[in-house]
């Protein structure tokens, strides 16, 4: 479809053009660099702003009914949830995979190494998990160092967010568990309860503003330690008294906490596997501080332990 280079394109352009549609301009997709010194001459291809609209408004309410039966959903697009996010994707393009994020920027806390410096340490063997995203890090012996946390989350996020089988639903808050008795009058978790994050804030001051739902055998929850927004499906699960307790996050020993975390990512519940810092408010398991490598890995095995239950 050409666009015509006409002054007034409220008239001449198509008020539903097909989605996806390919358009070049005077033929030819320009290049950044036949711009250079064309300045004078410049001008964007022209839009009417409903177009914009329509573009943003039909795909994301297409996602929303496409995902609102979704195979598998992630809750937190922190460094766990993107690593198990990767592996799934990765191992089973057949899966519709829903990332549910609270924060409009997915990352959580690995975008700094700690106390806001940049560098991330991981541990080996997590400096697999980063060859197998292609970051580039500096060998030290038992650990490697990517020079800017920011690198590593950026590359995982990117390659996730290019997986035709998963969506991002960031500044989207679950605020809660959709549940189904079995038979024995045990409980599973069924799919997750959606709000916008800023209607989940101020429930307190606004009445009436229901969620939204997402149906799937299998939710991973990544929620991150007790915080704010932290270790909320945990949290829920004590409240549903499907835990009778939480453990509590320990102190910090490195050694201790990441080989638990990682040992530990699994099923918690029926159809709620916990992964990440999460599971250390479950278990009571030490923090780690600022290595990351237990974050990566723990994805590594959520994802493994959801393929083993689709497989079951
Ligand atoms: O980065 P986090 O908080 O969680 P993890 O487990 O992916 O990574 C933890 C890691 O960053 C550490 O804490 C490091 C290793 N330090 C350890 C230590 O000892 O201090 O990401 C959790 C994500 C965040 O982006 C939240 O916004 C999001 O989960 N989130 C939610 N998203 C949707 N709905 C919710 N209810 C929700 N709660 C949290």
């Amino acid at each position: 479809m050409m666009y015509q280079e006409s002054a007034d394109v409220a008239t001449s352009l198509p008020t539903k053009s097909p989605l996806n549609s390919t358009v070049t301009l005077n033929g030819k997709n320009k290049t950044v660099e036949e711009m250079h010194g064309q300045w004078d001459s410049f001008k964007f291809a022209p839009i009417r702003e409903s177009q914009v609209s329509r573009a943003m408004t039909r795909r994301y309410f297409k996602d929303l009914d496409t995902y609102a039966e979704s195979d598998i959903v992630i809750v937190g697009a922190g460094s766990c949830g993107l690593s198990t996010a990767y592996m799934l994707a990765k191992a089973r393009p057949d899966l519709k995979i829903a990332i549910i994020e609270a924060s409009v920027s997915p990352g959580g806390g690995a975008w700094l190494g700690g106390q806001l410096f940049s560098a991330m340490v991981m541990r080996k063997p997590a400096d697999a998990f980063l060859r197998e995203l292609g970051v580039p890090y500096e060998e030290e012996g038992n650990y490697v160092v990517v020079k800017h946390a920011a690198l590593f989350t950026s590359t995982v996020l990117s390659k996730v967010l290019q997986f035709p089988n998963v969506k991002l639903f960031n500044a989207t808050a679950v605020e809660d568990l959709i549940t189904r008795q079995n038979a024995d009058g045990s409980l599973r978790i069924a799919g997750v309860v959606t709000n916008w994050t800023l209607v989940t804030m101020h429930h307190d001051d606004q009445s009436c503003m229901d969620p939204n739902t997402i149906n799937a055998p299998i939710v991973i929850s990544t929620t991150g330690h007790d915080g704010p927004f932290g270790a909320f499906c945990v949290k829920r699960l004590v409240s549903m008294q499907q835990l009778e307790k939480l453990g509590g996050m320990r102190g910090l020993d490195m050694n201790v906490a990441e080989d638990a975390i990682v040992k530990r990512t699994r099923e918690v519940v029926p159809g709620l596997i916990v992964g990440g810092m999460e599971l250390s408010e479950v278990d009571g398991a030490n923090r780690m501080g600022p290595t990351f490598g237990a974050m990566a890995l723990s994805g590594v095995k959520a994802a493994e332990e959801a393929l083993k239950i689709f497989d079951e």
